[in-house]
């Protein structure tokens, strides 16, 4: 046995004592660690998992794995069957070759047991929570205890991240017709960057199937992107039933291109299964034409359809009714109030609207300065923390409620502006990360910084993270996962690892070779991701 020289890799490995200091409280007599004289840190070498760990050592073993691999948590966080379900999935992913599999009694696996231990038993997910994880993957001489791999976290969406990490490390061979892990033993330590790593999809502009969704969910979790952003209505459609004011879905396209609350619900907890939070967006004043289907005094008049009638108190008590519903509905305590692309030019031709101006003395600008603070109010009223899109800040930054979270979209100034004044940002410069945009080529989005123009620790911690955004104009049931995947990816790295390097385009970056095997990847898992680029995947990697 020999020790490694780098400082780097020696530190790291002490981490791995310590942690394995707490696991043998919780399990049984550990033999020895010894460190592998082929032990590899951070390396040149190619390793091919996304997004790319924090730190990280492998070897040069080959370890097979058997198809029945057993589950065992324990930790306070391990008396439930949400980790259970997790395992049930990445099962299914990891053996998915099961009829292929070559079962033989006599056959010694090398890892026959999963062993995730969770420290905390809550299970409240939100933003912020903490998603770290250790992995311990390796075979005798104090890799592992023998024949396990090891997941370590302090809540149930850490083991989850590990899980899928793991699920990653494992590979088919067609040869040996075994899931096998190449590059033992794996020790892993991993955590996000930012705590918001979002994609937003609009339901508006094309209506989603349910089943959609739930793919594009269970996507994310793959990339471990932890909040969906659900731009639920828009000037084109009210997809969504609210109880309150049950005309409103009247603004669907079709009695058929609806979801029930059930399926709002269903929605949330099949993300919650997957550590995903989702952040529903009720885009207000303008975007809202669809509303007035069902209930026509919303529109200030006929000609006039958007933004929302902002004379009326009844606009508002119909707010306050939606936002009452969705908190039953969305328990994540962001939610988006939109405020972006208001043109308020129709509210001063509109004889009783402008009159309403002219009464309090308010110009068409101070009017949606109104409309948007008595918004935040009712989302603060509910227990939300409203989120708005940058228009809002750049209108009339100083009066918005504090506790807003400013979300980026046009060009990347605007959230070293609002980190400046305290606000909170949220990352999702059109000129990057709109995945609309489809001549925007993988590595810009891989290459954005969220923090971009903040220099200062301490402003650039108010910048939560960043969303990929997929406007539906032109994407529905046909098309919307190949125009997310695989550059929602690039971007997915960026806000798991932020790694130091942004230079893909050089000729030692190990970064497109990843970047290709990943979305070979999601295409294996049945993800419809598009090619990677323009010229065609290098061989699969052993
Ligand atoms: N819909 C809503 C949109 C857009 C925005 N809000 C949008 C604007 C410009 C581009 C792409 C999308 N379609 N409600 C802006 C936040 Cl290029």
């Amino acid at each position: 046995m020999s020790i490694p020289l780098n400082p780097r890799t020696l530190a790291f490995q002490l981490l791995f004592f310590i942690s394995y200091s707490v696991l043998l409280v919780t399990s049984r007599t550990l033999p020895s660690i010894s460190i592998p004289d082929d032990s590899h840190s951070n390396s040149n070498s190619q390793v091919f998992i996304w997004p790319l760990p924090s730190n990280f050592t492998f070897g040069n073993q080959t370890l097979s794995i058997n198809p029945d691999l057993s589950l065992a948590v324990s930790g306070n966080g391990g008396n439930s069957g949400f980790l259970a379900d997790a395992f049930d999935r990445y099962r299914r992913i990891i053996f998915k070759h099961e009829s292929k599999l070559r079962r033989n009694v006599n056959v010694a696996y090398d890892i026959e047991k999963i062993s995730v231990v969770v420290h905390s038993d809550d299970q409240e997910l939100k933003l912020g929570v903490d998603e770290s994880y250790s992995l311990l993957l390796g075979k005798g001489n104090g890799y592992s205890i023998v024949g396990e791999v090891t997941i370590e976290a302090n809540t149930v969406y850490g083991a989850l991240r590990g899980m899928e990490t793991f699920s990653q490390l494992c590979d088919f061979n067609y040869e040996t017709k075994t899931v096998q892990v190449y590059k033992a033993p794996w020790y892993i330590s991993d955590k996000p960057k930012f705590v918001y790593r979002g994609l937003m999809l609009d339901t508006s502009r094309h209506y989603l199937p349910i089943d959609v969704i739930k793919h594009v969910i269970e996507s994310m979790s793959y990339a471990k992107l932890n909040v969906f952003h659900w731009h639920i209505i828009d000037e084109e459609s009210f997809p969504l039933e609210v109880p309150t004011y049950p005309n409103l879905w009247k603004g669907a396209y079709t009695k058929w291109e609806r979801y029930t609350v059930e399926d709002a619900n269903e929605i949330v907890s099949y993300a919650r299964a997957r550590g995903i939070n989702v952040m529903a967006e009720i885009d207000v004043p303008g975007h809202a034409e669809s509303w007035g289907a069902g209930y026509p005094d919303l529109w200030p008049s006929p000609s006039c359809r958007e933004p929302l009638d902002v004379s009326k108190n009844s606009t508002f008590d119909v707010i306050s009714g939606i936002l009452t519903d969705m908190r039953k509905i969305f328990p994540f305590g962001l939610f988006h109030l939109g405020g972006d692309e208001v043109n308020t030019d129709c509210w001063n031709y509109t004889p009783h609207v402008k009159q309403w101006l002219h009464d309090h003395n308010m110009t068409t600008k101070d009017a949606y300065q109104y409309f948007v603070l008595r918004a935040q109010e009712l989302a603060i009223s509910k227990g939300y923390t409203p989120v708005n899109w940058e228009e809002t800040f750049n209108t009339f930054s100083d009066k918005l409620n504090p506790r807003t979270v400013v979300h980026n979209w046009l060009g990347p100034g605007v959230c070293p502006k609002a980190v400046a004044k305290g606000f909170k940002c949220i990352y999702s410069n059109q000129g990057v990360w709109y995945l609309d945009h489809l001549d925007i080529p993988w590595y810009e989005y891989y290459n954005a910084d969220p923090v971009e123009g903040i220099t200062d620790a301490s402003k650039q911690e108010l910048v939560l993270g960043g969303e990929v955004c997929m406007w539906s104009e032109t994407v529905d049931a046909s098309n919307v996962q190949q125009t997310i995947w695989p550059r929602a990816a690039a971007a997915a790295e960026r806000l798991w690892s932020n790694p130091e390097s942004t230079s893909v385009g050089n000729s030692t970056s190990t970064v497109l070779s990843r970047y290709q095997y990943f979305r070979c990847l999601l295409t294996r898992r049945g993800v419809q991701a598009a090619p990677a680029t323009n010229f065609y995947a290098r061989r699969a990697p052993t």
